[in-house]
C-alpha cells in the first residue's frame, strides 16, 4: 500500500512536473512588429530564418509605447529596430534593470527628427537652422490658426511639445498614428510644393526619393533632457535636438539567453547596414510591395548573407 502510495505520487510528480517542463520550454519565440516599414519587414526575415533553425516563432503587434513592459517581463521576447534618436530613455531603464540582452547594433548611423523636403527653403530662409522657424512659423499654418505652424509627429518621438514649448516655437503638434499616414502627408505636401515640416529619418527610403534636410536644432546632449539648466532654455529640459549619429539595435529579453541561447546567437549575428534599410522601406512605401513580399525579395537577393549568418553550430 505504502508502495502504491509512494509510485502514484511519483508518477503524479513526473506528470505534473517532470514532463511538462520539458514541453513547457519549447515556448514559440515572440517576435515584437511595431508601426513602421523596415522594422517590420526585418522582423519577418528574422523570423524565417529562426523558422529555417526549427524554432517556433509569433508575431506580436504593438506600439513602441507598450513594449518595453512586455520585453522587459518575457510575454513578448525579440525587439530588431530600437533607435536612439526615440527609445534610449527605456532601453537603458530595461538595461539597467537586467531584463533585456542587448543584442548588438546594426552597422547603421541614425538620425530621427523634424525634416522638411528642400523647396520648403524658399517659404522660410535661414532653414535648416531652427531658429528660423520662428520667424515663419505661419508659413506651416493649416486650418484655421493662420498664425501657429503644424508639425506632423509620429508616433514614436520623445516629447515634441516639450521641446516646441522649450524652443519657443509658435507651432502645433500633430501625430499619426501609423507610420505609413507620414508619408501621405509628405507625398501631398510634394505634389503641390506645399510647406511642410514632419518626422523622418534615416536610414529610410525618403532620402532615396526627396531631397530635403533635417531641422538643424540645438545639438543633442543626454542632459538637454534631463537637466533644465542645460541649453538655450535654462527653465527647461528637452531644448535640443536627437542625436545626428544615432545607434540602431536589437534587443531580447534577458531570459531568452537562458532558453534558446542559439536563438539568441542568431539574432546577434542578423544586422542590416543603412542602404540595406533605405532599400527594404523603398521597396515598400514606393514600389508598394507587401512587407511579406518585401522580406522574401530580400531573402531571395541576399541568400549568400543569410546563409552566412546561419552558419554556425549551436543546438537548443
Ligand atoms: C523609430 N523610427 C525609425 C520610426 O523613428
Amino acid at each position: 500500500m505504502k508502495n502504491k502510495i509512494i509510485s502514484f505520487t511519483l508518477l503524479y510528480i513526473l506528470l505534473v512536473n517532470g514532463i511538462t517542463p520539458l514541453y513547457a520550454s519549447r515556448y514559440p519565440i515572440k517576435i515584437i512588429t511595431n508601426d513602421w516599414t523596415t522594422q517590420i519587414v526585418l522582423s519577418i526575415i528574422t523570423g524565417e530564418l529562426l523558422e529555417n533553425r526549427g524554432y517556433q516563432i509569433e508575431y506580436i503587434n504593438m506600439p513602441t509605447s507598450a513594449q518595453w513592459y512586455k520585453i522587459g517581463s518575457g510575454t513578448v521576447h525579440v525587439q530588431m529596430e530600437v533607435w536612439q534618436g526615440t527609445m534610449e530613455e527605456e532601453y537603458l531603464y530595461l538595461m539597467e534593470s537586467h531584463s533585456i540582452l542587448d543584442l548588438g547594433n546594426h552597422p547603421a548611423t541614425t538620425r530621427e527628427d523634424w525634416w522638411y523636403p528642400e523647396y520648403v527653403e524658399k517659404y522660410c530662409p535661414g532653414l535648416p537652422n531652427w531658429q528660423a522657424l520662428k520667424k515663419c512659423a505661419h508659413v506651416f499654418a493649416k486650418g484655421n490658426d493662420e498664425q501657429r505652424g503644424l508639425y506632423l509627429g509620429g508616433p514614436w518621438e520623445k516629447p515634441d511639445s516639450d521641446r516646441i514649448i522649450a524652443l519657443g516655437l509658435n507651432f502645433n503638434l500633430v501625430r499619426v498614428s501609423h507610420g505609413d499616414e507620414l508619408w501621405v502627408e509628405l507625398e501631398n505636401a510634394y505634389q503641390s510644393e506645399k510647406p511642410i515640416v514632419l518626422f523622418n529619418w534615416t536610414p529610410n527610403w525618403v532620402e532615396l526619393k526627396y531631397k530635403g534636410k533635417f531641422i538643424e536644432f540645438p545639438e543633442y546632449d543626454a542632459k538637454c533632457e534631463i537637466d533644465p539648466s542645460w541649453g538655450v532654455n535654462p527653465y527647461s529640459t528637452y531644448d535640443c535636438g536627437n542625436p545626428k549619429q544615432g545607434w540602431l539595435k536589437k534587443i531580447a529579453w534577458i531570459g531568452l539567453k537562458q532558453d534558446y541561447p542559439c536563438a539568441v546567437q542568431l539574432i546577434e549575428r542578423i544586422e542590416l547596414n543603412g542602404s540595406q534599410f533605405s532599400t527594404l522601406s523603398y521597396w515598400v512605401d514606393v514600389e508598394k510591395l507587401s512587407h511579406q513580399q518585401a522580406a522574401e525579395r530580400w531573402l531571395k537577393e541576399n541568400e549568400p548573407v543569410w546563409r552566412e549568418w546561419l552558419r554556425f553550430s549551436c543546438k537548443d
